[in-house]
This record gives C-alpha cells, sequence and structure tokens, in this order.
C-alpha cells in the first residue's frame, strides 16, 4: 500500500521461493491491498500519486507471479483479445484476467488501455474469437456499450464478455453483451461458455 516496489518484489520472491500458493499471495495480499487503497481514496484519505505508486508496486509483484499463474502448457483453444476501454487507464485488473486466461489455455492478445473498437476491430480481423473489455470508471462504461453496437451490426460478431469493478451483470443484459465476469477466474468460466 505504500507503494515499496522493491519490498514487494523482495518479499514476493521469497513467499514464492518459501511455497506460498500464488493464489494466495494475490487474493489475501495483492488484491486486497489495492482495495484498502482504493477505500482510503474514496475517503481523500490519499490522493492519485499514492493509489499510482501501489499499483506500480502491485504490478510488479504479479510480474513474478504471473508465470506461475499462466503455465498451463497446453496448445492454444482458441485467440482472443483483452484491453481497457478508450479513456480508462487501468490495466492492473485486465492484466490479471489476461493472465489468467492465458493460463487457461488460450491465446491472448493484449490491446493495452485506452482502446478504442479501431483497436477491437483490427484484433477481431486478426483472427480474435472473443473480445473482452474491461473498465473501472463509472464515466468509462458507456463506451463498451458503442463497442457492443459496432459489432452486434456485424455478421459473424465475435463474443463481447465484459467486466471491471463498476460492471455488473445487469449492465452486460442492458447493452447486448455476451457475457460478464466479476473477477478474473470467472472470466475463463465465461469465455468457455461464450465459445462453446
Ligand atoms: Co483509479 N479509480 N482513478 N487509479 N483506482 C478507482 C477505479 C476508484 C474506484 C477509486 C475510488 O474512488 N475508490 C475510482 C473510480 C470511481 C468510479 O468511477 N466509480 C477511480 C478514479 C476516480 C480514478 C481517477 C479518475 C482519479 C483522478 O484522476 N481523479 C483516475 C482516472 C484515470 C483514467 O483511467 N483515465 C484514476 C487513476 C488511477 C491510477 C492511474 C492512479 C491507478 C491505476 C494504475 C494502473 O492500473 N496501472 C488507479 C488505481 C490503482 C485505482 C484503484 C485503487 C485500484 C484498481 C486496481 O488495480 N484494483 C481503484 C480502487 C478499487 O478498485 N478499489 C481505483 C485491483 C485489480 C486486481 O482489481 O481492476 O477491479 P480490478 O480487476 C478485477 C475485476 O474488476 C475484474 O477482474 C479483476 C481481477 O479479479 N476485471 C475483469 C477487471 N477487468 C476485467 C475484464 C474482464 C473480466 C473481469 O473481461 C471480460
Amino acid at each position: 500500500m505504500a507503494g515499496k516496489r522493491e519490498e514487494v518484489v523482495e518479499v514476493v520472491q521469497k513467499l514464492v521461493d518459501d511455497g506460498t500458493d500464488v493464489k494466495e499471495i494475490l487474493n489475501d495480499s495483492m488484491i486486497a491491498a489495492m482495495r484498502t487503497i482504493g477505500d482510503r481514496f474514496s475517503r481523500n484519505e490519499v490522493y492519485v500519486p499514492q493509489m499510482l505508486v501501489a499499483a506500480r508496486a502491485m504490478q510488479a509483484g504479479l510480474d513474478i507471479i504471473a508465470p506461475m499463474l499462466a503455465d498451463s502448457g497446453h496448445k492454444p483453444i482458441g485467440k482472443v483479445a483483452i484491453g481497457t476501454v478508450k479513456g480508462d487507464l487501468h490495466d492492473i485488473g485486465k492484466n490479471l484476467v489476461a493472465i489468467m486466461v492465458k493460463g487457461a489455455g488460450y491465446e491472448v492478445v493484449d490491446l493495452g488501455v485506452d482502446c478504442d473498437v479501431s483497436k477491437f476491430e483490427a484484433a477481431e480481423q486478426d483472427g480474435a474469437q472473443a473480445l473482452m473489455l474491461s473498465a473501472l470508471l463509472t464515466t468509462t462504461m458507456p463506451y463498451m456499450k458503442e463497442i457492443v453496437q459496432h459489432f452486434k451490426a456485424k455478421p459473424d460478431a465475435p463474443k463481447i464478455i465484459i467486466g471491471g469493478a463498476p460492471v455488473t451483470q445487469a449492465y452486460a443484459d442492458e447493452i447486448g453483451a455476451d457475457a460478464y465476469s466479476p473477477d478474473a477466474n470467472k472470466a475463463i468460466s465465461a469465455l468457455e461458455a461464450v465459445l462453446a
């Protein structure tokens, strides 16, 4: 939470070396810490720079455990693209979903942040069977609707799955997305369901 990147790297590496379950490190420490930082930001106890350094520290820890989370060892069973939508720069959740989906055996094209419809369009042209959209802001969620409308107007549209902290199943139903996922694990089952 204090954004001490080097300390995070050291501690996470030690826990990994000691054999601690990486999902435990992720869920009980890293994600929990980011939630606390977000709550403090809501109460005006910390500001954007503190959120940023905390996020960088988390990403450094995530980089260490990523290979273990993604270690599926299988040939890709499908191709998907993932990106954070236009206007939105949050990428930790998106990165985590990408790692887990890769770990489940899919080829994942990471489009990055601030993605407009043309980036998703290019990914679809490049063979992505499903598009996974992430939004962390209530102000960027509406752009998901634009993306869904764009693709639904086309024949053979790719499947669209949406997620991110403010996103809900009700919102997915409202905008006509094929599926919603509240977290990285459920993103895999959502993907399997829409591509079945
Ligand atoms: Co931002 N921020 N932020 N921020 N930030 C939130 C989201 C916020 C809730 C904080 C708060 O007020 N409590 C708030 C949004 C309020 C709202 O709209 N309702 C907020 C705000 C307001 C802002 C700014 C506007 C602040 C400002 O400038 N005044 C600004 C916007 C910048 C922009 O995007 N244009 C901003 C900036 C930033 C930083 C750059 C400083 C930094 C991001 C750095 C980065 O990502 N590289 C940051 C951070 C770190 C956060 C919080 C603290 C943490 C987000 C995070 O990484 N969580 C966040 C508070 C919070 O979420 N509690 C907050 C950990 C991550 C693992 O969880 O991303 O939810 P999450 O992902 C989950 C699920 O949501 C889901 O699976 C993931 C894993 O389980 N999921 C998907 C996510 N994407 C998915 C896609 C899928 C499926 C599931 O595909 C289908």
